[in-house]
C-alpha cells in the first residue's frame, strides 16, 4: 500500500476552528500504518523546516496539504506560486508582501495529485468538487509550493498537492450570528469533507 502523508492547520484569523485540523485529527486516529499525519500552525516561520522534516522522516509517496478556504465545493489546487503577499498577518504576526517563499526556487510548482480523476471521483459520489487554479497567496500557497519543493529534492518519484475544503457549518453560523461583514458563507458537513479526503487517500 502507498504511504500518504496529510498535513492540515490549526485555526487562525477570527476561527475557533480549522477543519482541516479536525480532518487530519480524525484520520491521525483511525490511522493505518501507513498514513502519517502533521498539524502546522499559520505561520511562515517555521513550516519549512517542519515539513522538511516530516517528508524526509516518513518518505510518503503522497503528501496531501489541506486547508479551510471560503467557497462552496472542494477545491483541488492546481499550483503553488513561489510567492507570500499575505492580506491578513499570520498567528505570529508575520505579513509579508509580495516576497518570494524561497529566492532561486523556480516560480511556480504544479500539484502532480491525479486532479481530472480525483474529481471525477468525488463527482461521482455527490461531493462538489473543483479544480482550481489559484491556491491564494497566504499559508495554504505555501504549504503546496514547499512540499512540491522538498518532494522535488528529497522523493522526486513521489506526488504531492493540497485541497481546499470549505468552511464548517458551525463556522458559517458564526459568521452570520456575530455579524460579520459580507454574504452569509457557504459551509459542507464534517462528514462529506471526511467522505472525501477517505477517497482521496484511496485514489491517489
Ligand atoms: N487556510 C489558509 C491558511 C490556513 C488555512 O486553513 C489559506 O487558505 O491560506
Amino acid at each position: 500500500m502507498r504511504s500518504v502523508s496529510l498535513i492540515g492547520f490549526k485555526p487562525f484569523a477570527h476561527y475557533h476552528i480549522n477543519p482541516s485540523q479536525e480532518l487530519v485529527r480524525y484520520f491521525s486516529t483511525i490511522a493505518p500504518h501507513s498514513l502519517h499525519t502533521l498539524i502546522l500552525p499559520v505561520q511562515q516561520d517555521g513550516l519549512f523546516q517542519t515539513v522538511s522534516e516530516h517528508i524526509q522522516t516518513h518518505k510518503p509517496d503522497a503528501v496531501i496539504g489541506i486547508g479551510q478556504a471560503p467557497g462552496g465545493t472542494i477545491r483541488l489546487e492546481r499550483v503553488g506560486l513561489n510567492v507570500a503577499d499575505f492580506r491578513i498577518p499570520d498567528t505570529a504576526g508575520a505579513q509579508p508582501s509580495a516576497q518570494p517563499l524561497i529566492e532561486g526556487a523556480p516560480d511556480a510548482y504544479f500539484s502532480n495529485l491525479p486532479l481530472q480523476g480525483l474529481q471525477q471521483r468525488l463527482l461521482d459520489a455527490s461531493i462538489p468538487t473543483t479544480i482550481s487554479d489559484s491556491a491564494g497567496t497566504y499559508l495554504c500557497n505555501q504549504l503546496l509550493f514547499t512540499i512540491r519543493h522538498i518532494q522535488k529534492e528529497h522523493t522526486p518519484e513521489a506526488i504531492g498537492g493540497f485541497i481546499h475544503v470549505p468552511l464548517l457549518p458551525s463556522q458559517a453560523a458564526e459568521h452570520i450570528s456575530s455579524k460579520r461583514p459580507g454574504p452569509a458563507p457557504a459551509s459542507m458537513s464534517l462528514e462529506t469533507m471526511r467522505e472525501a479526503l477517505q477517497h482521496v487517500i484511496e485514489y491517489v
